[in-house]
């Protein structure tokens, strides 16, 4: 018997159509198909559904998540509703594993378990986790259509949400896994809720969900979840598997958005790609009111024949944050929430057919239902906490090309030109609201060193910092030392290496209040832009390049239409030597952790903190201001 005969037997006619045999077989990939094979036999699903690119089937999906009640409708035409289970609201990182070979190296950095152990753990925990349910099989495309980029994704799951949010996220791949002509180069996902209870339904055993990542055979097995940050294998499941193929070729898959600056009076374009941990602005960022959105989350970037880094959005679409959305801050973003489309709400509160969020700007209802369940003001959970009336975690799904900024070049199979990278922290102290790197090499720095503070739980006790390089930590599947190594190696090979920034949104004065209003970034982000095109000189500092005056006091007026004083640059741009160096010794600690990391960083490190000392010394004060070094 040849595969497909095989196949065709060992599936049986009661499981599938025989229609949707033959849409496997057409793609005459025996990979698929053995892929496909023992997974229906492990998971035991009653029904089988082959799921193409025509419009019938994904119709298909939109219906059958409305009948099972994974969604349910609102009010406004096209918007719908998910629940996730109560304690299923974010990404699961104490079960979600790298699995590693043994006797190969485990990065103290990286959560990872013996790939024997976490296989046979989780390929029980999966054995008939689809019992009585139907398997979609689906076919994506992380990147454009008919791009080097892009890479296949074959997804199985008994979710309709999962697979709905996918069709709105991805593009479709069922054509493009023609092309593959029966090579085993794509990326495999295998996702089940686990069994269901209530209503809607929502994943019963959390206790036993596990997103285990197999790097060896390209695939993530996930189960008893439904946050699509655990449960859709394009997003950060698939980013897992596409940083390690990148670490061992030669190009980046990274936690970017992907941003087009468009500065006043300048006729141009000029591609940005940003990393900002949870909470430091990066979404703010890559909607900078006047610009353009390619991408909000992931990004892969090859080096190009013009020689720059080119990048695409692996995503078509934005599962977003919906917390703090308001008309009046988030004006795009907005009406796309309230405007008839193709829309998924997850986890917030809905009362008569229309959904609320924390920070909507908006007095919500005393009662509905929410994440919990039938809510009203005052609900305790079994912990005794109060439960909020939606969570902070809500989300929103939607496609970017519903957004009125969406850039033209989203499905470019060249990608766009990068020109600059940037970096986010969140500090309160230390670092100034923008810098810019010295040279590639200190780019790298810049992102491995970025912090973000959380705001202790404590009054008046300072924010515990947390690094996170290049915000990419929670999806790190290869050493620290490869990945910064891979870095460096990726922009020796350009020409045009982007310039590399970082920035700190969350500066605060003695008085304990911010410095810099929320707009004020795109007064970085245009000076960054020009720095990118040699508009503008910059004062050179051993942590790297600050504006000057004259060119910020200029595009606050042009761009904000704002005074900028030189009092407030004075404050803004000091160099604060002992908090610098404060931040040298935390960042020697925490590298110090995890073995070869590459010699650059250090040098890099050391000559910062002897040119800080150095600097100390010549103008005799702790803290110097920049005009005093120009
Ligand atoms: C993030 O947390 O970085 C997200 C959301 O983009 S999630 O899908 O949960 O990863
Ligand atoms: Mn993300």
């Amino acid at each position: 018997m040849n595969i497909n005969e095989e196949f065709a037997v060992s599936v049986g006619p009661d499981l599938i159509s025989l229609q949707d045999i033959e849409k496997l077989f057409a793609l005459k990939n025996d990979h698929v198909l053995k892929i496909i094979k023992q997974f229906v036999d492990l998971c035991k699903p009653s029904k089988l559904t082959v799921i193409s690119d025509i419009e019938e089937d994904i119709e298909y999906i939109v219906q059958k998540t409305l009948s099972n009640r994974e969604e349910s409708n609102l009010n406004v035409k096209g918007h719908t509703i998910h629940y996730d289970s109560f304690y299923d609201q974010a990404r699961d990182k104490e079960n979600t594993k790298v699995l590693i070979p043994k006797g190969e190296y485990r990065s103290p950095w990286i959560n990872t378990m013996d790939r024997d152990d976490g296989l046979e753990e989780i390929l029980e925990i999966m054995d008939g986790c689809m019992k009585g349910r139907e398997c979609l099989v689906r076919f994506f495309c992380l990147g454009p259509i008919n791009s080097k980029f892009t890479i296949g994704a074959l997804q199985l799951t008994d979710s309709f949400y999962v697979a709905h949010s996918e069709d709105i996220l991805y593009r479709k791949g069922y054509e493009e896994f023609k092309k593959l002509n029966g090579s085993d180069d794509f990326f495999y996902f295998i996702h089940s809720s686990g069994n269901l209870v209530g209503n809607p339904p929502v994943t019963k055993n959390i206790e036993k969900r596990r997103i285990y990542i197999d790097l060896q055979e390209s695939r993530v097995l996930t189960v008893n979840n439904q946050y699509a940050g655990n449960s859709l294998g394009l997003k950060k499941l698939a980013l897992r598997l596409a940083i390690y193929k990148a670490n061992n070729e030669d190009w980046l898959t990274e936690h970017y958005f992907i941003l087009g600056v468009r500065p006043k009076g300048k006729n141009r374009v000029t591609y940005f790609t940003g990393a900002f941990p949870s909470a430091c602005g990066k979404t703010s960022t890559a909607m900078l009111p006047g610009q353009l959105i390619v991408g909000d989350d992931i990004a892969y970037l090859r080096a190009w024949g013009d020689g720059f880094a080119h990048a695409v959005n692996i995503e078509k679409g934005i599962f977003g944050i919906i917390k703090d959305v308001k008309a009046k801050d988030d004006p795009v973003i907005y009406d796309a929430l309230i405007t008839p489309r193709e829309l998924i709400y997850s986890n917030v509160l809905v009362k008569d057919g229309k959904p609320y969020w924390l920070g909507m700007g908006v007095e919500p209802p005393e009662d509905g239902f929410n994440h919990y369940g039938q809510w009203t003001n005052g609900t305790f959970d079994e912990n005794g906490n109060k439960v909020p009336f939606a969570h902070p975690n809500a989300r929103y799904t939607i496609k970017l090309t519903d957004l009125s900024n969406c850039d033209p070049k989203l499905d470019d199979p060249n990608g766009v030109p990068i020109h600059g990278i940037f970096y986010g922290g969140r500090d309160s102290d230390t670092m100034p609201p923008i810098v810019e790197s010295l040279n590639w090499e200190h780019g790298i720095f810049l992102g491995a060193t970025i912090e973000s503070e959380t705001t202790s739980a404590t009054l008046g006790v300072t924010g515990v910092r947390k690094a996170s390089p290049m915000a990419n930590l929670d999806f790190l599947v290869v050493p620290l030392g490869k990945y910064l190594n891979n870095h460096n190696n990726f922009g020796i090979k350009l020409k045009y290496c982007p310039h590399v920034f970082s920035t700190n949104y969350f500066l605060k004065g003695k008085d304990g209040k911010y410095l810099n209003g929320i707009l004020d970034k795109k007064v970085w982000v245009i000076w960054a832009e020009g720095r990118t095109r040699g508009d503008y000189d910059a004062i050179k500092t051993p942590i790297g390049y600050l504006p000057e005056y004259e060119d910020l006091k200029m595009l606050f007026r042009t761009e904000l239409d704002k005074d900028y004083s030189k009092e407030e640059y004075i404050e803004q741009f000091t160099i604060k030597i002992n908090f610098l160096l404060e931040k040298l010794n935390r960042m020697e600690k925490m590298y110090k952790a995890e073995k070869e990391i590459p010699q650059f960083f250090w040098d890099i490190l050391f000559m910062q903190r002897s040119g800080l000392i150095g600097l100390q010394k010549k103008i005799g004060k702790e803290e110097i201001i920049p005009f005093e070094l120009d």
